[in-house]
């Protein structure tokens, strides 16, 4: 079978394709990214010289670029994990969240229409439904949660879904979602929560915490997700929606106090900063469908999941280095230059 992965070499992306490529060996998987800021090829390193894998460049929205390669590789499952992915970015600048997380998603679609395939999935996210109120933990986000969404990015992944079920219901196209709660773990940009507390309070660096940092996300170890996407596409039902979540859920306080309990650093590090806009107050999902139905669970607690994620920066110095020292550090200063002054 072959695999188009695309965004894979981003976080998860990547990710995905080391599950892959160790699960299910004889499969083909061909992975299709821009390298944009977020995608690095010095992440797949590993993986370059395996005879089941291939790399192309390429923009998803390119659909000259996405036809060709239909025609070369006769994929039988796209996997599209390609998106702009930052929530901060997409209150700087919606306009690329648009083009490529749902324009992109409709040209791999057509290819899929064009081409024929078995199986075309879309990796969407709980930032679709919104967020929930603090004072009502008994609710958590199911499949039949409304969409309802607060910034760019998360209304263009959810322009992205619906116009998956519309392919489903109008073409017939086989496809299947999954919308998972926050991720962590190995290769996560260090723009992020996680790995940006982690490689600042590393260089004894103010930690930005916006507002009283009593949101909460509901964290997921990264291969626990690909897990639950191989499941879905191999047995998930076509059409269908499975949302994906371990009940882990936390305040940024408490996570960034966790880190840098683990690193031996001091609290004083903590900078409460101006609050990002629309801030989603509490992400919780009940991963129930997938469990009946799959029989997935997660398999990393958040204490060991921690533990692996910080021995992997601190033993990876130099993929992340490389990535603060780069162009990065332009976002950065612009992004949080009057936030920490
Ligand atoms: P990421 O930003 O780390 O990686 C995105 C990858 O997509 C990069 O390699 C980038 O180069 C590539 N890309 C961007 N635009 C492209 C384009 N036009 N054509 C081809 N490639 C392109 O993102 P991530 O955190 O790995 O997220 C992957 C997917 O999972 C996204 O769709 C995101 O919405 C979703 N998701 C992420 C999380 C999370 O916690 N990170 C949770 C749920 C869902
Ligand atoms: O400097 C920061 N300070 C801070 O307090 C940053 C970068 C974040 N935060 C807060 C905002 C959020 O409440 O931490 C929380 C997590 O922030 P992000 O890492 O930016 O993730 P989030 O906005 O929750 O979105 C993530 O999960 C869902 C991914 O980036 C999305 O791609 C995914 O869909």
């Amino acid at each position: 079978m072959t695999i188009i992965v695309t965004g894979g070499a981003g976080f998860i992306g990547s990710n995905f394709i080391f599950y892959e490529l160790k699960n299910h060996p004889d499969d083909r998987i061909v992975c299709l990214d821009k390298l944009t800021y977020a995608g690095n090829l010095e992440t797949l390193e590993s993986v370059m010289d395996n005879k089941n894998f291939r790399f192309v460049k390429g923009d998803i929205a390119d659909a000259d670029a996405v036809n060709k390669l239909f025609e070369e590789e006769k994929p039988d499952i796209i996997v599209n994990f390609a998106a702009e992915s930052h929530v901060d970015r997409s209150i700087e600048d919606p306009g690329i969240f648009l083009k490529t997380n749902i324009l992109g998603t409709q040209v791999l679609m057509d290819a899929c229409r064009k081409y024929g395939i078995k199986r075309y999935h879309q990796v969407s996210t709980d930032e679709v439904y919104g967020d929930l109120p603090l004072d009502r933990p008994d609710l958590f986000f199911t499949e039949e949660t409304p969409i309802h969404t607060s910034s760019p990015y998360s209304s263009s992944k959810a322009g992205a879904d619906l116009l998956v079920l519309a392919y489903y219901r109008t073409f017939g196209l086989p496809v299947s979602i999954t919308r998972c709660s926050n991720n962590y773990g190995p290769y996560h940009f260090p723009e992020k929560l996680i790995p940006l507390m982690i490689s600042r309070a590393l260089a004894d660096e103010s930690l930005p915490v916006y507002g009283k940092g009593e949101n909460i996300r509901d964290w997921l170890y990264v291969e626990d997700h690909c897990a639950a996407i191989d499941l879905v596409i191999r047995n998930g039902r076509e059409g269908e929606v499975y949302n994906v979540g371990g009940h882990n859920e936390m305040s940024n306080l408490d996570v960034v106090k966790t880190i840098l309990k683990k690193l031996g650093k001091p609290e004083s590090l903590i900078t409460f900063v101006t609050d990002r806009p629309g801030h989603d107050m509490r992400y919780a999902i009940d991963p129930t469908k997938i469990h009946n139905e799959l029989g997935w669970l997660p398999q990393t607690k958040f204490e060991d999941g921690i533990e692996l994620t910080i021995d992997w920066y601190l033993n990876n110095k130099e993929w992340w280095k490389k990535i603060i020292s780069g162009e990065y550090r332009n976002y950065f200063s612009k992004y949080y230059g009057e936030r920490l002054n």
